[in-house]
């Protein structure tokens, strides 16, 4: 197992990371108001099975035994989002103190329990009424976000140390308003590049409201992977320069660079699209952060599917997990070095994981062997990235229970502990007990 860590610094931490909506359940508790996921997964065949948030892990409700959970696994750190509608109900005004103290009280729970809390401050669950009033392609938003940052701020900046913006987003942009597959399900490519500035331009502003503040780390969580051509065709390199266009230097390059890639510029311009910037923007998106959060899966083969910049992703015949996406570790130790190479900020995997079709319990065991090994190999990824240079500080898995993922509803399981969704119970999978074995060595 010390073949894992190989490389990593004595102070490298580890950890488990969750999302509000995707275990709090108690969605309408406490003045909690709708967000834009409670909407859309009422929409008729919006997620699988017709499934939902309102009482997925019942974490709300379980949070205390849940922390001691975490505590039993020995990591350093949980990474948790606060549900904007639930402390801020309808996304402006006064704070729900029913709401904030949920999270007062987790925070508390935490530290007790020596673990350090990683606050997100959006992990996709906007409230409904914003979205009402135009959602993240209405430049507004962006200074409501602002203002919840201050509002969370308030109750819980003399304990929490590590602020991130926003998880991944790609997907509150493209997801939720290109494709439509997640809330609020729109499918138009301008909203989506206004939804993405719109985006940058909320972190930007959470930034420099947090940092007046006083916070010490902050940072913004991206999804990302490496994107390759399938051969040296110049359309197919082509595809793979647009897809780390649109998948990663549409973030990096504003946030690290102070301005939008060039090239990404044309292909939007080309698509009848623009993102639309105003004087001053890029200084606000480009403030100063401490860190970028990795959250790592899988990286892609684009091969073009005609001359006019269609393309498709391709096999690269590797195993792959339950969600489909193929097992490329390699994939993750070549993004970090990118990273490093191209923007330097120091960096955290603030996800990283794998769904499977775990057998059940039997006799209180889950044996998720093959989360086991796509875990061993994507810590190994980070060592070898570490042994090159890039300056990664730390891993949180994703996730640290089986919880509602989305679009797939509760089927694609991704936790390190199993959660019987009828009974609420929780076990301990092997690789709980491998990553809490793995965490102990790497600390002697
Ligand atoms: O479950 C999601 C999470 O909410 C965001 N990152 C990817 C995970 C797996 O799909």
């Amino acid at each position: 197992m010390s073949d894992v860590t190989a490389g990593l610094p004595a102070d490298f931490f580890w950890g488990v990371a969750t999302s509000a909506y995707q275990i709090e359940g108690a969605y309408d508790e406490d003045g909690r108001t709708l967000s834009i996921w409670d909407t859309f997964s009422r929409r008729p065949g919006a997620v699988a099975n017709g499934e939902n948030g309102d009482v997925a892990c019942d974490h709300y409700h379980r949070m205390p035994s849940d922390v001691a959970m975490i505590a039993r696994l020995g990591v350093d750190k949980y990474r948790f989002s606060v549900s904007w509608p639930r402390v801020q109900p309808g996304g402006r005004g006064p704070v729900n103190a029913k709401g904030m103290d949920f999270y007062s009280r987790l925070v508390d729970e935490l530290l007790e329990k020596g673990v350090d809390p990683w606050l997100t401050l959006y992990h996709w669950d906007l409230p409904q009424e914003l979205e009402d009033a135009g959602g993240w392609p209405h430049r507004d938003t962006a200074y409501r976000f602002a203002e919840f940052a201050g509002v969370v701020h308030d109750a819980l900046g003399d304990r929490v140390p590590t602020w991130t913006t926003l998880n991944e987003p790609w997907c509150s942009a493209m997801l939720g308003y290109d494709t439509g597959r997640h809330a609020p399900g729109r499918k138009n490519f301008g909203e989506a590049m206004r939804a993405t500035h719109h985006l940058l331009l909320a972190h930007g502003l959470a930034v420099q409201e947090l940092r007046a503040r006083g916070v010490a780390s902050l940072g913004i969580t991206l999804n990302m992977g490496t994107h390759s051509p399938a051969s040296d065709d110049p359309r197919d390199v082509d595809a793979a320069r647009r897809a780390d266009g649109f998948g990663t230097r549409i973030y990096m390059d504003p946030l690290v660079h102070g301005r939008y890639p060039e090239d990404v510029l044309v292909d939007i311009a080309a698509r009848g699209a623009e993102i639309p910037v105003r004087s001053g923007d890029l200084e606000i998106i480009s403030t100063p952060i401490d860190v970028v959060g990795v959250n790592y899966y899988t990286s892609h083969v684009h091969k073009a599917t005609d001359d006019a910049g269609a393309s498709e992703v391709v096999s690269q015949g590797r195993p792959v997990t339950a969600m489909g996406w193929e097992i490329v570790p390699e994939g993750f130790t070549a993004l970090l070095l990118r990273l490093q190479q191209d923007y330097g900020v120091p960096m955290v995997i603030t996800e990283n994981g794998a769904a499977f079709d775990d057998l059940d319990v039997e006799d209180g065991f889950v044996a998720d062997v093959d989360r086991v090994e796509y875990l061993r190999s994507h810590v190994a990824a980070v060592a070898a990235a570490v042994r090159g240079g890039a300056d990664v500080r730390g891993y949180l898995a994703w996730s640290l229970m089986d919880n509602f993922e989305w679009g797939y509803g509760y089927d694609k399981r991704f936790g390190i502990v199993r959660v019987d969704y009828v009974t609420q119970e929780r076990t301990l999978k092997q690789s709980a007990q491998w990553y809490r074995e793995l965490i102990a060595q790497a600390r002697r």
